[in-house]
């Protein structure tokens, strides 16, 4: 297959290129590099040394004879060259990472709550109404999150993006109805992923565009089969308080004998899953296309859950790192328990990757060997929800 991969630069965008190369599918990034600018505003960098993205393709093809494109394009600010594009290469998949997905990142300031519902909300847009306009009929498969349903599982798992509920007619009857699964957006960020969804339902039911969403959990790992190739295909690895992930945070804060920054209690549940789980998630959906005139398909790509202080405990064991107990920088539940639905990845051949202490070797190894690269000053995680919460966050615990 053609594949566009927009925003193949980034953490899941880069290994998914890789992946899908390999298995012999065209493929083509698109990109305008926005992650490498964040580093620059916030002055960090990826623990791991990262080259161009010209040059990770240039390496991709010495190693293994085969092409992958790069084309600098902004989704949400140049629709004409998208649509151009589009409409000349014509994939038959096009795979969406192209939004900015921090969570911290987008609660920084109004600034970057504007920025970031601008840069998502307009750049699925672009290429929804793109898609329509240019008659492609491609699969499109958007890189969601677990986050639009909220984190609390109130007794039921968490249902694969719809929820069947009864409605009580005029006459005493029971009607029922499918509906979008309520969102409960914790973040700027997650808001925009949950107007994606809105997007995504009126342009299957307007235009019958082939969509699934998928709905992920935090990723944790560094590696892929591919990106361990060469030392120059590494993927990225952020450990920075906005744009570094929980458990991968722990990972680094241990190697450099950095207390494990648990928010509150540690008691928030959450949802997880490898990074080579993710790419493999995505090949699976991509061989699962919905028809025209089916509705968005969505599936929860995670694999467990875990509580937060579980993980922190889990790593201090391994490494001897102290855990240290923060006032919480988020507004989100202290506690809150969270169980999943993911059946329909599972039926497609998924054989989870399970979170072991083994498996943290490598990551230990990988943090290690760039510690001297670590600025322990970007470690602690100072974007606050509101006014009150930033008045007790430390800056350095
Ligand atoms: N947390 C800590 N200490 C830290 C960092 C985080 O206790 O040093 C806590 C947070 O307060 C939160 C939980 O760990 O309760 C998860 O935080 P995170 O930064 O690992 O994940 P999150 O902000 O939810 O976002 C990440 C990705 C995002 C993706 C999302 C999936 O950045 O792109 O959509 O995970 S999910 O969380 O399932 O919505």
């Amino acid at each position: 297959m053609k594949i566009a991969i927009l925003g193949g630069d980034g953490f899941v965008g880069w290994p998914t290129a890789l992946h899908l190369s390999d298995q012999g599918h065209d493929i083509h990034i698109i990109d305008n590099l926005s992650r490498r600018w964040i580093d620059t505003e916030l002055g960090v960098q990826s623990l791991t040394p990262m080259d161009s993205i010209q040059e990770r393709c240039r390496i991709w093809h010495e190693e293994t004879g085969r092409r992958i494109h790069f084309h600098l394009l902004d989704l949400a600010a140049e629709y004409e060259r998208l649509k151009a594009w589009l409409a000349e290469a014509a994939p038959d998949a096009v795979i969406h990472f192209a939004e900015q997905r921090a969570a911290p990142y987008s609660m920084k300031s109004d600034r970057h709550k504007v920025y970031t519902v601008n840069n998502n909300v307009n750049a699925t847009h672009n290429l929804l109404t793109a898609l329509v306009e240019t008659g492609i009929d491609a699969h499109l498969l958007h890189l969601g999150t677990m986050g639009v349903y909220g984190y609390s599982s109130v007794g039921a798992a968490i249902p694969e993006g719809y929820l069947d509920v009864g409605i009580e007619t005029l006459t005493g009857e029971t009607a029922r109805q499918e509906i979008l699964y309520p969102t409960r957006p914790g973040s700027v960020y997650h808001m925009t992923k949950s107007l994606d969804q809105i997007l995504f339902q009126f342009y299957t039911q307007n235009d019958g565009l082939r969509i699934t969403d998928l709905h992920q959990g935090i990723v944790w790992g560094t590696h892929t089969d591919q990106t361990r190739r060469h030392p120059q295909l590494i993927n990225r690895f952020d450990y920075d308080g906005d744009y570094g992930t929980v458990l991968n945070r722990f990972l680094i804060q241990a190697a450099i004998g950095y207390p494990l920054t648990v928010h509150g209690t540690g008691g928030q549940t959450r949802a997880f899953i490898h990074i080579q789980d993710s790419v493999r998630c995505i090949e699976l959906a991509l061989s699962d296309a919905p028809v025209r005139g089916e509705r968005v398909r969505i599936f929860n790509q995670m694999t467990e859950t875990h509580r937060v202080r579980d993980l922190a405990q889990l790593v201090a064991d391994k490494t001897g790192a102290e855990i240290a107990y923060l006032p919480n920088p988020r507004k989100e539940a202290e506690e809150n328990e969270l169980v999943v639905r993911n059946d329909q990845f599972l039926a497609l051949g998924l054989d989870p990757i399970r979170l072991e202490a083994g498996l943290l070797d490598e990551i230990v190894e990988v943090a290690g060997k760039f510690a001297h690269r670590i600025d322990r000053k970007r470690v602690p995680a100072v974007s606050a929800w509101t006014r009150d919460l930033a008045a007790q966050v430390e800056p350095d615990p």
